[in-house]
């Protein structure tokens, strides 16, 4: 959780939550959402379990943890396998969901479309279906997309954007966030972060940049062009480095005023499981955090905001975390 400063704990039944997140995945994309939020309530009591599982007793005492599940988890233990998995597995509709919900603008929905309309691949998709702008993307681009990127090309990626981003605007700060800031060694995308400090040249930044990097051949595709989401311009697209043999990879800009970077820099920088358990704590304590603002005094009624608070401003990262009462942490110990 947020909470604790020190280096997360390893995960000592590795070999269980691996199993049971094939089977997230699995019935997350046969739509089957209760049982993929079972697994995945499973799969987080055992990362914070500090043993491993030695009895079905000992699975059957993890918090949401219920007999089937307490049965599964023990299953793995003991035969390190799962017949169910091995079932869905061998399961064409579940193997053709898989692979249809892994394209780029595609969910569990149009997925099931899909296979009910009679298409089995990649290949069906590309002749016969009808397809959106971006899920025509997802499907040209289909393995390349589904690849992470070694951490020495995002920073390569990092560049490419961040001397664009110079030649445009001096003194532009272009950071990339994401799994790469937290010193992952491999990222899904480029979560590239750019504002400026003297608080107003990021304006007109974005549609400058976008276009520098299309003419200059390295922009391939758009996906989300350009969503606005109050004074914060987001660009989600897919990227290639010059060369014969470099990916297509994806890459989001998000372009922000500097009163909101610190902010987005912790929002971006994620991970998107720490950005949750942050704003968890956020409602105990009268607050509220997303990706432009820090805010004290908000009044809850259930759900629902009935005051939205007051700004507290928040210049950097680490006085996001003092404002919040938490100890800093550094960005490769923000996974959990
Ligand atoms: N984010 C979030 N909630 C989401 C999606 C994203 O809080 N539902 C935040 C946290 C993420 C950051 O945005 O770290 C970037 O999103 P990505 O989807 O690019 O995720 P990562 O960069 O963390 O991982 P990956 O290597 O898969 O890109
Ligand atoms: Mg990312
Ligand atoms: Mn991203």
């Amino acid at each position: 959780c947020a909470q604790s400063s020190k280096s997360p704990k390893p995960n000592l039944n590795k070999h269980i939550t691996d199993k049971l997140e094939e089977m997230v995945k699995a019935y997350e994309s046969t739509n089957d959402r209760w049982r993929a939020f079972g697994y995945q309530k499973a799969v987080q009591a055992l990362r914070r379990h500090p043993k491993v599982i030695s009895s079905w007793e000992e699975a059957m005492a993890l918090p949401a943890i219920g007999k089937r599940l307490a049965d599964k988890i023990w299953e793995i233990a003991e035969s390190g396998e799962l017949r169910k998995l091995q079932e869905l597995k061998s399961s064409e509709e579940v193997r053709v969901l898989e692979t249809f919900t892994n394209v780029w603008g595609a969910g569990p929905t149009t997925a099931q479309q899909w296979f009910q309309q009679g298409f089995r691949t990649i290949e069906d998709l590309k002749e016969k279906a009808h397809l959106t702008h971006q899920q025509k993307v997802g499907v040209r681009l289909y393995q390349d997309l589904l690849d992470r990127m070694p951490r020495e090309e995002a920073a390569e990626i990092e560049k490419v954007v961040r001397e664009a981003a110079e030649s445009i605007q001096e003194g532009v700060v272009a950071q990339a966030c994401g799994s790469y800031r937290r010193g992952k060694a491999t990222c899904g995308d480029v979560d590239v972060l750019v504002t400026h400090p003297d608080g107003r040249s990021h304006k007109g930044l974005f549609s400058k940049l976008l276009a520098k990097l299309k003419d200059s051949g390295f922009l391939t595709d758009d996906l989300v062009s350009a969503e606005d989401a109050g004074n914060q311009k987001k660009y989600l697209g897919v990227c290639k480095l010059p060369g014969e043999n470099t990916k297509h990879r994806r890459l989001d800009i998000i372009v922000v005023p500097y009163s909101e970077y610190g902010c987005a820099l912790v929002y971006f920088t994620g991970s998107a499981h720490f950005n949750r358990s942050l704003r968890h704590l956020c409602k105990k304590s009268s607050m509220s955090l997303n990706e432009h603002a820090l805010k004290s005094g908000v009044v809850r009624k259930g759900a629902e905001k009935i005051y939205e608070g007051t700004v507290i401003p928040t210049p950097t990262e680490k006085s996001v975390f003092e404002a919040l009462n938490v100890p800093y942490r550094p960005p490769e110990e923000r996974d959990h």
